[in-house]
């Protein structure tokens, strides 16, 4: 990847779902990246508009206001200003932060359905579809649960399973269930209009595979590809939903648009309105222009799991369209893991970035700093407070905070902070100078090649330079001696300092500012970074302000005894509520007995499953379990089972399971066996 500016950028990162507060992995994912390249533009005066605003529509915010027993309405109003106040707070630096639930989103969203409609665009086709016949709705994927056609797992949504990661369709659900009223569904009827992505299939391969190959990051190549290879269906882009866009057609009524048809749209509309309010043109930063040159170039910054959507589905659209630019990049970022698991909201595992701001009052740039340090830009990274508290003291703190006191505290004492050259310059000097430059040429090499790991190391570097600087020059032991050449040391250092000030606007903005506020009114544009003379001769500058303060181990300890307790929250309510009352005939209809396993041999292409022959003392049988996770094939013969016999037998991946394994489960889904002390022989009875 070799990328080079252009003049007009249109910057996106993904719309958060207006469903909940926003945690550290939003951060490191879709906004920081995006952010720092933003600022990078802008300070090379580029012509850059940068949207974000609230995702408001489909299952995730429906199923939140049925959670919290309230309505969609109330959901997204109440997250949207939570979030654009968090974005504001951390100084990701939106043009526009929109909400898909505006009017002039829903507009344009139905324009853009109509105009692929009005070109023939769709297929409209009739299948049969779960509904839920009490609350009488279509059931979107996401209300849809069952057990795991692959692992065998509870608990799979009609289009995922989360424990072994397929992508599903509903009716392959073993055992669908309704999480309206959980009953089961039937199939019903219905109509919808279908964007044949198998028609495009051979324009993406020639686009993404080949066009774009040289400039896409290789997770996203990797995921391209891959999707590419399994073959592309036709996607419905309508739904049988109460809440969304309405699909703008007669025969549609009560039907709503794909939410991931109007949520990336919502990039266009949130254009539109910045464009109203500031007074340009909208299109300039959408729309193909009759002069190449004159296009804007669109950039969507997301996380992995978006990564289809972005390459491939809204591509297509923009393509189908025929007027829109299509992106030149997509430069998404894997996921961050939080003090060794997975972040997650339904078990409060996360750094929320409200509660930061609360308790780490006016640390914002610690944060940036430290996700900016282990963005997962490449694979998936890790955030700990030890590495945070780690970064801050021994980088922050003792690195760039450091320096810039240095020079600010020894030109006040030595030459009441006049800033001028009392020698010529050495070789030493130069060299510091000219090594400033470097780094300066390859921060901005990384920023443009989405490195932004590597660009702000090589910012720490230009810090790190500064304290080499006047570790080596010692000015302190000179003083007496030698005034000019002190006066000269500090010159240097301060011009140091000026261009980390001047860098640093790309990273930690609130400590640019404070850092200016030191130097006083001297050069900001990136075309000026990397100079040695920022500061003229003669310079006055300001009292020096303290940039950080270390963090404590009781901050530290906090934090983690907060995660602590959350887990612990989190296993006591994941336990599973009792069950209603069955009456002691239905239980006496169980034949659970003991058992032996013969014979184990893991289920070809499947995670969990084991088939089993089991001798119950009255017959060997086969039993396919889901338990592979847990125990290797090859220690299960010979082992006690308690088994529940007469369990209606069912097929499982081809093979018939005559009964079922008992097991325990944890909160987290470990098993084990359940096996008397002191087994008795096979065909005893389990009551
Ligand atoms: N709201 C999904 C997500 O948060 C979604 C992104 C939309 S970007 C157009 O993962
Ligand atoms: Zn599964």
């Amino acid at each position: 990847m070799n990328n080079t500016l252009h003049d007009k950028y249109t910057i996106t990162s993904a719309l958060p779902y207006a469903n909940g507060p926003i945690h550290i992995g939003h951060l490191a994912g879709a906004y920081i990246p995006a952010d720092l390249f933003v600022r990078f533009l802008r300070l090379n005066h580029k012509d850059v508009v940068y949207v974000c605003g609230s995702d408001e529509h489909g299952a995730a915010i429906t199923i939140k206001a049925k959670k919290e027993g309230t309505t969609p309405e109330a959901i997204i109003d109440k997250y949207h200003q939570g979030i654009k106040k968090v974005f504001e707070e951390f100084g990701i630096a939106f043009d526009i932060y929109h909400r898909t639930s505006e009017k002039i989103h829903h507009d344009l969203s139905q324009e853009f359905f109509l105009s692929l409609y009005n070109k023939g665009e769709f297929i409209e086709n009739t299948s049969k579809q779960y509904y839920d016949e009490e609350y009488h709705q279509f059931l979107a994927d996401r209300y849809i649960t069952g057990t795991c056609p692959n692992c065998g797992a509870e608990g799979a949504y009609g289009d995922q399973c989360e424990k072994c990661g397929s992508s599903l369709s509903p009716t392959e659900l073993v055992n669908p269930r309704s999480i309206l009223s959980g009953k089961t569904p039937v199939l019903k009827e219905t109509t919808h209009w279908y964007l044949p992505l198998d028609k495009y299939q051979p324009w993406l391969e020639e686009w993404l595979l080949k066009d774009k190959k040289e400039h896409l990051k290789t997770n996203v190549f990797g995921q391209c590809q891959s999707w590419l290879k399994s073959g592309l269906q036709p996607r419905s882009m309508t739904r049988d939903l109460d809440w969304g866009v309405d699909v703008p057609l007669k025969e549609a009524k009560g039907k709503k648009l794909y939410v991931w048809l109007d949520a990336p749209i919502g990039y266009i509309s949130a254009t539109k309105q910045w464009a109203l309010d500031t007074g340009k043109n909208w299109e300039d930063y959408w729309k193909k222009q009759e002069n190449k040159e004159d296009e804007s170039h669109l950039i969507h910054f997301i996380g992995k799991d978006n990564i289809v959507f972005h390459c491939i589905i809204f591509p297509t659209i923009l393509h189908a369209q025929g007027e829109y630019i299509l992106p030149d990049n997509i430069p998404a970022n894997e996921f961050l893991n939080l003090e060794g698991d997975k972040l997650s909201t339904s078990k409060n595992h996360a750094v929320w970035l409200h509660e930061y701001l609360d308790e780490f009052p006016n640390k914002q740039d610690e944060l940036r700093y430290v996700l900016t340090s282990i963005l997962p830009e490449t694979s998936d990274s890790e955030f700990t407070w030890k590495d945070y508290q780690a970064k801050v003291n021994n980088e922050l703190v003792a690195i760039l905070g450091n320096f810039v006191n240095r020079v600010m505290v020894l030109s006040h004492k030595y030459f009441d902070g006049v800033v001028e050259k009392g020698s010529d310059l050495t070789g030493e000097d130069r060299h510091a100078l000219t090594t400033a430059t470097t780094l300066v040429q390859k921060i901005s090499q990384a920023i443009l090649n989405y490195k932004f790991r590597e660009a702000l190391a090589q910012f720490m570097n230009l810090a790190r330079l500064g304290n080499k600087y006047l570790a080596d020059e010692e000015p302190w032991k000179k003083i007496k001696e030698d005034e000019g050449r002190v006066k000269t040391v500090l010159y240097v250092s301060a011009q140091l300092m000026a261009n980390l000030a001047l860098t640093s606007q790309v990273f930690l903005p609130k400590t640019a500012e404070k850092m200016f506020d030191m130097l006083g009114d001297i050069p900001r544009d990136w075309e000026d970074a990397g100079k040695d003379s920022l500061l003229p001769n003669g310079h006055i500058v300001n009292n020096p302000i303290l940039l950080f303060e270390k963090v404590t181990d009781e901050q530290v300890d906090r934090q983690l005894e907060k995660l602590a307790k959350a887990k612990e929250k989190s296993q006591e309510s994941s336990l599973p509520e009792q069950k209603p009352n069955i009456s002691f005939d239905l239980f006496q209809k169980m034949d659970i007995r003991l058992g032996t396993i013969l014979n184990a041999e893991k289920i070809a292409k499947t995670k969990k499953l084991i088939k089993l022959t089991v001798d119950t003392g009255i017959d060997q049988r086969t039993i396919v379990s889901g338990i592979a996770e847990f125990f290797k094939p090859e220690e299960l013969p010979g082992k006690k089972v308690c088994v529940l016999l007469n369990l209606e037998p069912r097929k499982i991946r081809g093979v018939e399971s005559q009964g079922m394994i008992l097991m325990a489960e944890d909160t987290q889904g470990k098993l084990q066996f359940v096996i008397p002390e002191n087994p008795l022989e096979n065909g005893s009875v389990v009551r």
